[in-house]
């Protein structure tokens, strides 16, 4: 998979395509990822990228011109119009399984506003879907692009290696993760639960599919709603989530 990021910051998202293992799988060659800068498809005579709102009010707008062609560039280079993330918390929230979606994808532009964000107009003209990350305002859209590749790039096949996509993930089935142990056996008085030193597997597997749905309860219940449970554990659970004590 391809990332393209427009940003007029390309040095600040550069770094997350040399460190860890989005670096690593980059090396492989399994993703690539470039950051282009908007300002060098201005053709202002001073490298302007950005002007004064129509209408008044504070801050600049970005302009459409040297957006439009950064864009243009990319899709010529790739031969296809892929899709293309405007940033913004006017938005959809981002979640895991948008995560998964778009890892299915060949190339994927993200664009990063910034200052009072882009002229609507070549929005319009090449913008496919609108993502946040969150209901809170940051400066820019470089920040939410980084989030957005590394939790698409670990869903690319290859990415993380066996191990790492063997571990039970948060947010599968819309369940958080059990919590985790190791040594020493006890620290400061507090000891491992004793099922995980069974070496009974069946138990330990219980044992951890019931602390995942206890701390899904306790710490997001709003996601219980869409929690993949079986019957069983609906039953076992339900009186918890809403008042136990109704009539
Ligand atoms: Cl995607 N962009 C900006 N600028 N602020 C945000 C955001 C995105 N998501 C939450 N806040």
């Amino acid at each position: 998979m391809r990332f393209h990021i427009l940003t007029l910051f390309p040095e600040m998202v550069e770094q997350i395509f040399h460190t860890s293992i989005i670096g690593r799988a980059v090396q492989k060659g399994i993703l690539q990822a470039e950051a282009v800068n908007i300002r060098d498809y201005t053709t202002d005579r001073h490298n302007k990228v950005d002007d004064y709102p129509y209408g008044g009010g504070a801050g600049m707008v970005m302009q459409a011109q040297p957006v439009y062609d950064a864009w243009k560039a990319i899709v010529e280079k790739i031969g296809y119009q892929p899709k293309t993330v405007y940033l913004t918390p006017q938005a959809p929230v981002f979640c895991q399984a948008m995560a998964k979606q778009y890892a299915i994808e060949q190339d994927m532009i993200l664009l990063c506003g910034h200052y009072e964000g882009i002229d609507e107009r070549v929005l319009e003209e090449i913008v496919t879907d609108y993502v946040s990350i969150g209901d809170y305002v940051l400066t820019g859209g470089e920040l939410p692009a980084m989030v957005m590749v590394d939790a698409i790039a670990r869903m690319v096949p290859g990415v993380l290696s066996n191990e790492q996509s063997a571990s039970t993930e948060s947010l599968e089935g819309n369940l958080l993760e059990y919590p985790q142990y190791s040594r020493p056996e006890e620290w400061r008085g507090k000891k491992v639960p004793p099922v995980l030193l069974s070496g009974d597997h069946a138990k330990v597997d219980a044992w951890r599919r019931e602390q995942s749905i206890l701390r899904t309860i306790s710490r997001r219940p709003d996601l219980m709603e869409h929690a993949q449970l079986t019957e069983q554990e609906r039953g076992r659970h339900l009186g918890m989530q809403q008042g136990a004590d109704l009539p």
